[in-house]
């Protein structure tokens, strides 16, 4: 027989979950987790925290040697100026097909938000600034992974140089075609964490996200977004809902 006093109405445990995460949250004082106030998301919340736990911030990513370097299917958007690509974007659309016209010469990236300088970047300011080149795996969400090298200014140098303000948490990315997804500062300030214009030795090629993308290492492909035009800094934590593909299932959060 079932005894009534320990059977807990599904309301109150699914409150009672909610509540302990908050409390858990609360008290950890770091870098909130993904919870889009929905219990649904809360897989994202166990993956965040187990890997935040799991791993040092600052844990690189296994590079590779020149002769691992792999063929890598390019997927997604393969040109953003392109009408019949499935998130083509009407308004910035048009607009990368002129910049790419000009060998994206009258290409500019902003970075403004959270910042005492807000920039606005050539793609020769870039180049201009310390690299990083690196060799690693990349892995797709649909079961392919890939070895690639990437050459580009690490994200915290651009960050730095525009001023960064220390209550700022998140960084959002915006890209030509209809992609705008966010990253936390771990990932933001990591070593690894660069803004890429180099392939394999040579300048970024077009489907692969000319001029500039970015590579998140310690992350699931979908968040190394290419075709970058606006990085946004903030202290809010937003999902992005369905403009990251969240109506489809994707996490917000999916570190590797
Ligand atoms: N702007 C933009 N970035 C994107 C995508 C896209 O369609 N648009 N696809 C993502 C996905 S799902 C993957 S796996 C990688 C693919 O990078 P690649 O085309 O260089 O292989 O880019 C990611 N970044
Ligand atoms: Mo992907």
């Amino acid at each position: 027989m079932i005894d009534k006093r320990k059977v807990i109405p599904r309301r109150t445990f699914i409150a009672g979950l909610a509540s302990s995460a908050g409390l858990t949250l609360a008290g950890c004082g770091e870098t909130e987790p993904p919870t889009y106030g929905n219990l649904l998301r809360m897989g994202d919340w166990v993956t965040y925290k187990a890997h935040r736990l799991l791993l040092p911030e600052q844990a690189l990513a296994r590079e590779y040697d020149l002769g691992d370097i792999s063929a890598m299917p390019a997927t997604g958007t393969v040109n953003p100026g392109d009408d019949q690509q499935t998130f083509f974007d009407p308004v910035h659309g048009p607009e990368f097909s002129r910049v790419q016209s000009s060998g994206f010469d009258d290409w500019r990236i902003t970075v403004e938000g959270s910042v005492d300088r807000p920039g606005v970047f050539s793609l020769q300011d870039l180049q201009k600034m310390p690299s990083r080149t690196h060799i690693t795996r990349h892995t797709c969400e649909e079961g392919w992974s890939a070895i690639a090298q990437w050459t580009g200014v690490p994200l915290s140098t651009v960050l730095y140089a525009c001023g960064m303000q220390s209550q700022a948490r998140y960084v959002w990315f915006h890209a030509y075609d209809s992609w705008i997804d966010s990253i936390d500062m771990n990932d933001a300030l990591h070593p690894q964490t660069i803004l890429a214009y180099g392939m394999n030795g040579r300048q970024l090629p077009l489907s692969h996200g000319a001029p500039l993308r970015l590579r998140v290492e310690r992350q699931i492909g979908y968040k190394s977004m290419k075709y970058l035009r606006k990085i946004v800094v903030t202290d809010n934590f937003a999902d992005g809902g369905s403009s990251v593909h969240i109506d489809d299932g994707w996490s917000w959060y999916n570190g590797i």
